[in-house]
């Protein structure tokens, strides 16, 4: 890949989408400048393309609003929001070193007085790359006795969902979906989230397939699709367990599988008994006869493939709707065909040495002695400002953006003011959470450093080489916290290590699937598929009882692990708190609001990027409605609307479109102080999920009136 002038180095998206795509990145030698980035041909999944955000993204990597230099608030500046473009007028420039130190220093004092579980790291997934997300951070924080954060944000709801049933979170191959004959993409956004599925649903397509999509939101996914239910949000465990009804009523299920690879299937009856079309239909919005044709579609469908995403699982009941679709291939036997099943996450398929990287013994050297107390960064708004014994006195964040991304923002930005926190912020730019920080500090991007990566929308490992300098004064987090590590004095060697030795350490296992997945094969040929069998076959998960990893060592319609928890053993319906079939709130806040993710952003990463806003330009600062909830409040496309519940308010331009069903109100994730000072978490709760206690940002009521023209400009934060 050499040529006189430059060279062609292979690193991989490290953003949060399930795709993990191969990059091609040009580097110019003489200036040792990126020049060029495209998606790897030879990636069976990438296949030469990139989405839209990242093909710009040397837009991102070279952008002059890059933070570029450790920094310190100014003595007597507030903490709160800064104006985009000026940030750097309420911080000094200081050096690391001076950095360091003073976070050191601040971290040990409030150790001494507070206790180190007053210290509470909060990171996401801003890079996904085994070291970037959690390697020597995790040491460092296990070291200090910090508290542990429960990374529930987006997931853990259908993580939960999916041990419950299967033991193990894995799935279809993206690649087989090109051999199905019909595809359901449920609470799945694949056009916009998880583009490189498209080209195998596309194929699928062009051999006869039809591409059916359960989403209250018509996305662009849905526009694609043969058939598009608007469900009501938070009634999929109805709308799957009527299907079962339809199913078992109607002698389409697989005896034999279910005989031979499942647990519970007497139980289930049971409980399907209940759920005929007729209810799901009162329940769900959707017509009897088409839950009906539904069902029967998908169960004589050979193959038959699933796509479920996160989507339906960031509903209070969540938990119960991601069990109930995950078991509808047991319950066909779809597994038993290539190009049938189901594909929620892949990730934990890939058996990274995570206890090398993160040393969880190292809780025991801590003051405490042990593991320090855990808080859901769910409820960043209640850690900051109701937790007590100790109350959190230090807050380091990392790979997220918290003031925009969590829940219950006005609740998360009260924390952030208070004067007697003390947050350090590690970021690329200078997002709504640096303008709360007392230090900032400057972080590399995929580009400028180097790690390794699973992913969780397919199976091939892949090293990330660093293909440029890091810009500025720009650090990877291995070297942060491995410094940090230094700078507290903690003797052991573990925090001199290097990212190089991480990664070796990351690929030093004996798991059975990552045999061949070698350093010098992924440096040689960049990706590597797992190894789920001796000779090379199509991946039948769950075609026989050895993959299965539950207690009964099948596919569990009826869970006794949930009922020895307490809860239900089978998916049952229950109404969101807030939701419209239930009481609370009901009246005041009548609409079910959708805080969706924005398709040319990556959560709130890109949001600030001019070349990105414009891709986004249609829908931003937009609050879609129905015309049927717009009439009655005289609300026209254009107009300027204010929506608000207890938590909060947000002034958007109304766009009466058809994209949501009546009842239904649908806006998107942005940086606050690019959407006029506050964002669609204002309105978000920090309620949490019937399983994995994931948060709960589409289940939310909200209500809607027009505000007058000149108060149109702007958004107001309660
Ligand atoms: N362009 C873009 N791509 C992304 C991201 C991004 O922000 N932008 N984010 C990345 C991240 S962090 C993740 S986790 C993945 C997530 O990818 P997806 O799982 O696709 O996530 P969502 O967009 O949250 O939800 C999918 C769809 O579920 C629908 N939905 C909401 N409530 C319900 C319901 O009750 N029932 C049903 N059936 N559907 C419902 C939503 O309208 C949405 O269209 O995407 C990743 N990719
Ligand atoms: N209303 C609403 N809220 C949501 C969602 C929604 O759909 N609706 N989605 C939720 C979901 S699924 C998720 S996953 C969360 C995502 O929440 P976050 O993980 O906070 O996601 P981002 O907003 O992308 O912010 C990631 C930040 O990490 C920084 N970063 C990237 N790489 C690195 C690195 O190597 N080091 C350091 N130190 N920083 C880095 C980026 O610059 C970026 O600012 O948001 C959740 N919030
Ligand atoms: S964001 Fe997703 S689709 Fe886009 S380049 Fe990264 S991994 Fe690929
Ligand atoms: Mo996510």
């Amino acid at each position: 890949m050499q040529s006189m002038s430059r060279k062609v180095v292979h690193a991989v998206c490290s953003h949060d989408c399930p795709d993990s795509c191969g990059v091609l990145v040009t580097v110019e030698e003489l200036t040792g400048r990126a020049t060029k980035i495209q998606g790897d041909p030879s990636h069976p999944v990438t296949q030469g393309f990139l989405c839209g955000k990242v093909a710009k993204y040397l837009d991102r990597v070279y952008s002059p609003d890059r933070l570029l230099h450790p920094m310190r608030r100014k003595a007597g500046v507030a903490k709160g929001p800064l104006p985009q473009g000026q940030e750097s007028q309420a911080f000094e420039r200081i050096r690391w070193e001076e950095a360091l130190d003073t976070v050191a220093a601040r971290l040990a004092a409030i150790s001494r007085e507070h206790g180190p579980e007053s210290i509470l790291p909060y990171s996401y997934a801003g890079t996904i790359g085994q070291l970037g997300y959690g390697s020597m951070d995790r040491r460092f924080f296990y070291r200090l006795g910090a508290s542990q954060l429960d990374r529930t944000i987006c997931s853990t709801a259908g993580e939960a969902a999916m041990l419950s049933v299967y033991g193990v979170k894995l799935g279809m191959e993206p690649q087989d979906f090109r051999h199905a004959r019909l595809i359901l993409a449920w609470g799945a956004n694949i056009h916009g989230n998880n583009i490189h599925l498209w080209p195998f649903v596309e194929e699928a397509r062009r051999n006869g397939a039809r591409l059916i999509v359960i989403d209250p939101y018509q996305t662009r996914t849905a526009k694609a699709a043969d058939w598009h239910i608007a469900i009501r949000p938070g009634t999929d465990t109805a709308l799957a367990l009527a299907m079962m009804h339809v199913i078992v009523a109607e002698g389409l299920h697989n005896a034999d599988y279910i005989a031979a690879h499942t647990h519970g299937f007497a139980q289930l009856q049971q409980r399907i008994a209940g759920y005929s079309p007729a209810y799901a239909a009162e329940v769900t919005g959707i017509a009897a006869e088409d839950i009906l044709r539904l069902a029967r579609e998908y169960a004589t469908a050979s193959p038959a493939a699933i796509r479920l995403n996160y989507g339906i699982q960031r509903g209070e009941n969540g938990g119960a709707a991601a069990r109930a679709v995950a078991m509808l291939p047991c319950l066909t036997g779809a597994w038993l065909q290539q190009g049938g099943g189901l594909q929620f996450s892949t990730s934990s398929a890939f058996a990274f040495n995570k206890n090398a990287l993160q040393m969880p013994e190292l809780m025991q050297a801590s003051p405490l002695g042990r593991g320090g107390r855990t808080l859901n960064m769910s409820q960043l708004g209640m850690a900051l400002t109701q937790v007590d014994d100790p109350p959190v006195k230090a807050l380091f964040v990392y790979n997220s953006n918290p003031a925009a991304v969590a829940p219950n923002q006005n609740e998360v930005l009260r924390g952030m003011r208070r004067d007697d926190l003390f947050l350090v912020v590690h970021e690329q730019f200078f997002t709504d959470t640096a303008d709360y920080a007392d230090i900032l500090l400057p972080a590399t991007t995929f580009l400028e450093h180097t790690d390794v990566q699973g992913a969780y929308g397919h199976y091939y490992a892949q090293l990330s080489q660093q293909a440029i300098a890091p810009l500025g004064e720009a650090r990877s987090n291995v070297w942060l916290f491995g410094q940090l590590g230094q700078k507290m004095g903690f003797p052991e060697v573990c925090f001199r290590e290097t990212e190089d030795d991480l990664v070796n350490q990351a690929l030093d296992t004996s798991h059975p699937w990552m045999q061949g997945i070698t350093r010098e094969r992924l440096e040689k040929e960049g990706h590597a598929h797992l190894r789920f069998a001796a000779e090379e076959k199509p991946l039948l998960a769950f075609s026989d009882n050895s993959w299965f990893q539950t207690p009964s060592g099948r596919a569990e319609f009826y869970s006794e692990t949930l009922a020895a928890q307490g809860k239900d053993p089978l998916p049952a319906h229950v109404p969101a708190t807030e939701s419209r079939n239930s009481s609370l709130n009901a009246k005041s806040f009548p609409l079910e609001m959708l805080a969706r993710k924005a398709d040319n952003y990556m959560n709130s990463t890109f949001a600030n990027l001019p070349g990105h806003q414009r891709m986004e330009a249609a829908t931003a600062g937009q609050l879609e409605m129905h015309s049927s909830d717009a009439g009655p409040r005289g609300i026209q496309t254009g107009d300027a609307v204010e929506v608000f519940n207890a938590r909060g308010r947000l002034r958007l331009r109304a766009t009466v479109n058809g994209s949501v069903p009546a009842g239904v109100v649908a806006s998107r994730l942005s940086w606050n102080k690019v959407s006029g000072g506050a964002g669609v978490n204002v309105l978000t709760s920090e309620r949490l999920t019937d399983l994995g206690g994931g948060a709960t940002f589409y289940s939310t009521l909200v209500e809607v009136r027009k505000v007058a023209r000149n108060k149109a400009a702007g958004v107001a934060a309660e």
